[in-house]
């Protein structure tokens, strides 16, 4: 297992960098996993045994099983689009939407899952790092729009017609979405709160250390220890949905 230390920038101590430009940076980030939607019935990917429709994640969710198997990967998240406009946000997302109203931009949600529940709950700034189920990106123009429902009868681009569409999700070898955001608002942030995380997947299991070596409090609000639970000041152990809004309070 990668040492997620061999990954942080190291900070020079008492050092607070914040871009000039970008305004105030979020006082509060928090990183949300699979585990803040397992309570709505969406299966997390540890918890299923790493198998999803009987397929290991590792092996559907690569530009590599998409060149080989495109039609096995689109049926693959085609029935997860469908599974999670079933489901409905359970009171841990319900609380960090409250917390938002609050908070405002004080508030910034870095959510590992592809699934709106966030959204649905009434969270406006929410920031997909792996993308979003709802949404697909085009090969031929690389448009990313809303997602037409399924892909596997391959509709056409809105934009160039082109019969190219994949899911607009980040797959283990791409480049999360909104790095750059992220790493100044761990920089700036005075608390980061990792809610139903592994700390299995990269670069996101190395947040705690970032915001850490920049002076943030850090708390993880988990049902069980994780991979990164050493690296938080404060580890809370139950269901985010008992955890989340006795944190929010
Ligand atoms: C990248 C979208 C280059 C698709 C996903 C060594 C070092 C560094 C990186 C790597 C490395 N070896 C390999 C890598 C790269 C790789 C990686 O990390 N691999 C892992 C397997 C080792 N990472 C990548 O490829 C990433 N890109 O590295 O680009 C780069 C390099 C440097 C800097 C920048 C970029 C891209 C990774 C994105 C992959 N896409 N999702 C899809 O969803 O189909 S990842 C996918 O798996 C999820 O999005 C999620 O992130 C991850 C699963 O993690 P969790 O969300 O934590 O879910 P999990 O099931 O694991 O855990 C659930 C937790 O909830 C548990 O802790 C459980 O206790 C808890 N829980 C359960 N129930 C509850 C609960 N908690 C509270 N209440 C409950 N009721």
């Amino acid at each position: 297992r990668p040492d997620p230390r061999a990954r942080v920038p190291r900070a020079p101590a008492g050092s607070r960098r914040v871009t000039p430009g970008l305004g105030g940076t979020p006082r509060i980030v928090v990183l949300t996993g699979a585990g803040i939607s397992a309570e709505s019935g969406v299966p997390t990917f540890r918890d299923a045994g790493g198998l999803w429709e009987g397929h290991r994640v590792e092996d559907v969710a690569t530009p590599e099983a998409f060149e080989l198997d495109p039609d096995t990967v689109q049926r693959f998240y085609d029935a997860r689009r469908r599974a999670v406009a079933s489901v409905a946000p359970n009171p841990a997302h319900d609380a960090l939407a409250a917390l938002e109203r609050e908070l405002g931009d004080d508030l910034l949600i870095v959510t590992q899952n592809i699934d709106d529940l966030h959204e649905r709950a009434g969270s406006a700034r929410v920031l997909h790092m792996h993308g979003e189920l709802g949404r697909v990106r085009c090969v031929a123009c690389e448009a990313r729009t809303e997602a037409p429902g399924d892909l596997l009868p391959g509709p056409q681009c809105p934009t160039c017609g082109e019969r190219m569409l994949r899911p607009d999700v980040v797959w283990f070898g791409e480049m999360p979405y909104g790095l750059d955001e992220i790493d100044v608002a761990l920089a700036g942030c005075e608390a980061f709160v990792a809610i139903g995380t592994s700390g299995a997947v990269f670069p996101a299991a190395g947040f705690v250390l970032t915001a850490s070596a920049f002076g943030a409090t850090t708390i993880e609000l988990n049902l069980a220890e994780s991979e990164i639970t050493p690296f938080f000041a404060e580890s809370r152990l139950g269901p985010a949905s008992r955890l989340v809004p006795e944190w929010v309070g």
